[in-house]
């Protein structure tokens, strides 16, 4: 018999429900390297078939309470959640929270797992999406990805999905906030939690106003009211992440998110890379001999970025 693929195989018992192997594949691409590729490029053969929801918001608003009874909800039998702080370590006792909150919810069908930033954020705009494939790939669906704040990195995360749900509380501020932050236009579907609390409606009437004020052609941001730890709402919020679904694909707008996100990883790597790239040429033989140039003041800053910017472009031309 030929001997497989270790991958193959580990992609094989990951598809069929195993969750140790789904984590140790994420394990992987997280490292990035060599392997992280390999992973990469397997998943990518596989993917494309999950749909994915992103869930976004101001810390607190019950984006991992939302997010657990939205997975069961789905009555989906394999969903995934990815838990993404970009501002704290990975040992961060609040996603550890958030692990407890969720699986009281979920029960055991959902996968978890949480992400966070090592080293720069720049990683994750290429392991979040890596990670996607993979779940993708393992035939785990719909797959909800959670980000913690409302910053450029998490704004942009949260948008990177088919469809973006901004989770807003009534005294979060009003919609005004959720303007200013960029959320107004990522938002495919709006949710004011806590609608336990005072005022929930008059949210959904700043929202309703904000959204007047800036329409966007096709989709129309919905509301959705819920309270979250009753698990009030969150079966119409699954109702109208289904319907967005329908008109993404009715309308052609799927495909275009999709190359869109593709696109966007494609600039995301390079990005990365050439970050790691000046890094090294800085640190290297010829880059602290030029910075010495500096120092000494024999060479100014722009004639010795220029000098160690043309050893970026003339090594390691692309293979293949
Ligand atoms: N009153 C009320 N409290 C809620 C509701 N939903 C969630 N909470 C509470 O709000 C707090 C935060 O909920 P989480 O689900 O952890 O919120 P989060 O947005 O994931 O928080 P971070 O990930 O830390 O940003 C918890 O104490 C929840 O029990 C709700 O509908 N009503
Ligand atoms: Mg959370």
């Amino acid at each position: 018999m030929m001997s497989r693929d270790p991958l193959d195989e580990l992609f094989e018992t990951a598809g069929s429900g195993n969750r140790r192997a789904l984590g140790k594949l994420l394990t992987m691409v997280e490292k990035r390297g060599e392997t992280a590729a390999k992973v990469s490029e397997r998943a990518h053969r596989d993917a494309g078939q999950a749909r994915v929801v992103g869930v976004t918001g101001a810390p607190g608003t019950g984006k991992s309470t939302i997010t657990g009874r939205l997975a069961a909800a789905s009555g989906a039998s394999r969903p995934a959640i990815l838990a993404i702080d970009p501002s704290s370590p990975l040992t961060g006792g609040a996603i550890l929270g958030d692990r407890i909150r969720m699986d009281n919810h979920v029960g055991n069908s959902a996968f978890i797992r949480s992400m966070a930033t090592r080293g720069h954020a720049g990683g994750l705009a290429v392991a979040v999406p890596d990670a996607i494939r993979v779940l993708d790939a393992a035939g785990c669906d719909p797959i909800i990805v959670e980000t913690v704040g409302v910053g450029q990195v998490e704004v942009s995360i949260a948008a990177a999905a088919d469809t973006t749900v901004v989770v807003v509380t009534p005294g979060w501020g009003d919609a005004v906030q959720a303007n200013k932050a960029g959320l107004l236009e990522v938002a495919d579907i709006f949710v004011v939690n806590k609608a336990d609390r005072p005022d929930a409606r008059g949210a959904r009437r700043d929202l309703e106003l904000m959204l007047d004020l800036g329409h966007r052609s096709g989709w129309r941001a919905s509301i959705v009211l819920t309270t979250a730890i009753e698990g009030e709402g969150i079966d119409d919020l699954w109702t109208e992440i289904e319907r967005h679904t329908a008109h993404l694909r009715e309308s052609g707008e799927l495909i275009r998110r999709r190359c869109r996100r593709r696109r966007d990883e494609v600039a995301d790597r390079i990005e990365l890379e050439l970050r790691d790239r000046v890094h090294q040429i800085i640190q290297n033989q010829s880059g602290e001999f030029a910075l010495g140039r500096v120092d000494r003041n024999e060479l100014s800053p722009a004639a010795a970025a220029e000098l160690l910017l043309s050893t970026l472009t003339s090594d390691k031309p692309p293979e293949g």
